[in-house]
């Protein structure tokens, strides 16, 4: 029996930009992932060190940090059986050149440093991503999605 977990996903500055929050956003809902947290917000320039720190030194790492900080990003959690590899194959892969078609970078996106939306990579990254963006009062769990028992036995 897959196990629940929450992910941390985020619509960066060019899905922002791009005006693809709702199409995002709806791909998420679809699959049959719960909402459990969401806000509108910037990231500052620590908070984008911090949740990239694993990259800190890279060469890509300057410009990560300034355009996750170029303008408002969508902060997300979803919960549901295996969410973390559901959210993350409903993103697509890094590169979206690389991306299938039906993903979300495949369908939106041509190049990594504009992949429009990032998923969390394992429970650990989750739990520590989810940390860093929302506290616990912000996270609304406690309703019920009433379709669940259509998407889960
Ligand atoms: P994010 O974290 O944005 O969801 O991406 P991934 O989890 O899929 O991929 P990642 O951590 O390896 O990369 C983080 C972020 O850095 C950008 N990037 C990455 C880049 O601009 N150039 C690069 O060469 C790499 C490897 C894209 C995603």
């Amino acid at each position: 029996m897959a196990e629940v977990q929450r992910t941390f996903v985020a619509i960066k500055p060019d899905g922002v930009q791009r005006g693809l929050v709702g199409e995002i956003v709806s791909r998420f809902e679809k699959r049959g992932l719960k909402l459990v947290g969401m806000k509108f917000m910037q990231v500052t320039k620590e908070l984008a060190e911090t949740h990239y720190g694993e990259h800190k030194g890279k060469p890509f790492f300057e410009g990560l940090v300034g355009f996750i900080t170029s303008g408002p990003v969508v902060a997300m959690v979803w919960e549901g059986k295996d969410a973390i590899a559901i959210a993350r194959n409903t993103i697509g892969a890094t590169n979206p050149a690389a991306a299938a078609p039906g993903t979300i970078r495949g369908d939106f996106a041509i190049e990594i440093g504009r992949n429009i939306v990032h998923g969390s990579d394992g429970p650990e990254s989750a739990t520590r991503e989810i940390g860093i963006f929302f506290s616990t009062g912000e996270l609304a769990d406690n309703w019920n999605r009433t379709v669940q028992c259509w998407v889960s036995e």
